[in-house]
């Protein structure tokens, strides 16, 4: 990647060392007002220059010796260059492959004596890029994550991932660690993820013999609840955190989600196969693909499809899979409509969007979606025995194990506090994204946190619009139509929000418009921009609607 004058400048102090210390004060100076710039200061740099350029990137020290480096509360298990291109992780079979030589650090932090963080950093021997990004896990964690390290060091970075302190387990046991080890619920939470960020920056730092200029986040998922964790309890760790479909409302999440569960699989005629989900999809799109002015199979707002699945109820002559039966019906409202205070009707966690209906997770009644069960398991009831076939919400006792466990965990797990203002003032920006077709994270969800930071930043300003522009000087929403969980999904669902974010940290250029792509057989047919809430791509009524030039950024129509 090409070096803007600023990096260069950087690099070459730290090229100068130890005298580094003293050009250091002179050249901020000189930086700040460039035309004062002397002659002998520009000399020097001249010179340096030509030292920076062939050092930059050169490690300061062999891979191995990092083996032997001190850090608090940390042993470094392995220090090695990694110089074949390829990568089998510990465990797996599959070689990630198209890999730079890297020196691959792993070892385990232990902050308490219950404690048992495994992370990884890799660290490029080759044209670093003299920057630092932590990625994030998926679901309940336990895993380093390794793909996306593998894609953060061929982007010039140096990277760290955790399991987040215990290892993967299958099914419902993925939350026993948390029954059976309660600190390493607070690794989980945000203990994991602030020390990878210390201790990994320390061993980028021992390696190169300078700091990364720049930390980021990136993340989906829990990754995405992992970047919103930092901002709000640790905001000087990361400069820029990019956070998708972010689980940050834990708690709820948890609860929504095996409320959905059970709306589809403790009866067996409330279940929705396959078959059932595609004509409920179908129903979706006759009704509502038009109102966004385009039959293109995506809806731009599912909030404005107001689809009562009842349309689809049997007829007298009718059977499934034509048609749904009343207890299909029930269950496809329950979802859409997410869970509510059994008391008092609040909604404690939004439904998923109507348009998500084909991607929704395995709804059947003998592996049921283990995630939020595993919660209520290991947590909530802290009960081997527990069994979700006796569980609801409506009843008296299910809603006072969900209040329970609201006090006892949402203060540990939850990343819903609005105060950005620590991150803010340091200079964070934070670009979240969330697909329409989330089958797992209700979108509604980004929005709600979205809109819990504007009233906290708007105090007590009620111009909406002036708010809005104040809070977008550091955070960004950007809603994907028809994006599943992370990825897929039939609207356009690729995109690069890490290079807007690069730009908009290190040269002020605010992100607008972000073009995503979507590809079928791996060639791109639908490009459309993505904006940042609440505008919507506008469509010119010009030229092709699969092509992203005929879309400018703009109010819902
Ligand atoms: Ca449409």
């Amino acid at each position: 990647m090409a070096q803007g004058p600023r990096e260069i400048g950087r690099s070459i102090l730290a090229s100068l060392r130890p005298g580094a210390f003293a050009l250091h004060g002179v050249l901020r100076q000189t930086m700040r007002s460039p035309l004062s710039l002397t002659v002998p200061v520009v000399a020097v740099l001249a010179m340096v220059f030509i030292a920076a350029t062939r050092t930059h990137t050169a490690p300061a020290l062999d891979c191995a010796s990092l083996a032997d480096l001190r850090l608090p509360n940390t042993k470094i298990t392995a220090a090695q260059p990694i110089t074949g291109g390829s990568f089998t992780p510990p465990g797996s079979t599959n070689a990630i492959a198209n890999l730079p030589s890297f020196c691959r650090v792993a070892g385990v932090i232990e902050p308490t004596s219950d404690s048992h963080i495994l992370f990884e950093v890799w660290l490029p021997l080759e044209k670093w890029n003299g920057k630092f990004a932590g990625v994030g896990n998926g679901g309940w964690a336990g895993t380093i994550s390794f793909g996306a390290l593998a894609g953060q060091i061929r982007r010039g970075y140096a990277a760290a991932s955790t399991n987040t302190g215990h290892p993967a387990m299958p099914g419902v046991d993925m939350a026993k660690f948390a029954f059976e080890h309660p600190e390493q619920l607070i690794d989980f939470a945000y203990r994991s993820h602030h020390e990878t960020a210390i201790k990994a920056k320390a061993i980028a730092q021992a390696f190169y013999a300078r700091p990364p200029e720049h930390a980021y986040w990136i993340g989906c998922s829990s990754g995405g609840y992992e970047g919103l964790m930092e901002a709000q309890r640790f905001p000087a760790d990361y400069d820029g955190i990019v956070a998708g479909a972010p689980a940050n409302n834990w708690t709820r999440l948890m609860a929504g989600d095996l409320d959905a569960v059970l709306a589809v699989v403790k009866d067996p005629a409330s279940n929705l196969p396959q078959a059932a989900l595609e004509l409920l999809n179908r129903a979706v799109l006759t009704a509502c693909d038009g109102i966004d002015g385009i039959v293109d199979g995506v809806l731009d707002d599912p909030r404005k499809c107001k689809f009562d699945p009842e349309a689809l109820k049997c007829t007298a002559n009718q059977s499934p899979p034509a048609c749904l039966t009343p207890g299909q019906v029930e269950a496809a409202r329950r979802v859409y409509r997410g869970l509510k205070d059994p008391i008092n009707g609040t909604q404690l966690y939004p439904g998923l969007a109507v348009g998500s209906e084909p991607f929704w997770p395995n709804r059947n009644p003998a592996s049921p979606f283990p995630i939020p069960i595993a919660h209520y398991k290991w947590l909530v009831f802290a009960d081997p025995n527990w069994d979700w076939r006796t569980f609801e919400f409506s009843d008296r006792a299910g809603y006072q194990a969900f209040l329970k466990g609201e006090s006892k965990f949402a203060r540990i797990l939850n990343a819903t506090d609005p105060n950005l203002r620590e991150f803010r003032k340091r200079g964070g920006k934070l670009l979240q994204y969330h697909g329409w077709c989330d089958q797992l994270i209700a979108p509604q969800n980004s929005i709600d946190y979205y809109e819990s930071v504007l009233s906290f930043f708007g105090g007590r300003r009620s111009d909406r619009n002036e708010i809005l522009r104040d809070v977008q000087t550091f955070y960004r929403l950007y809603l994907a139509p028809g994006m599943g969980h992370c990825a897929g999904g039939p609207g356009p669902n690729s995109f690069d929000l890490q290079t807007a974010l690069e730009q908009w940290v290190e040269h002020g250029i605010v992100p607008g418009a972000v073009i995503a792509t979507h590809s079928t057989n791996g060639v791109v047919d639908r490009t459309r921009p993505l904006c940042p809430y609440p505008q919507v791509a506008v469509f010119s009524g010009k030229g092709d609607s699969n092509d992203a030039a005929n879309f400018t950024c703009g109010n819902s129509r």
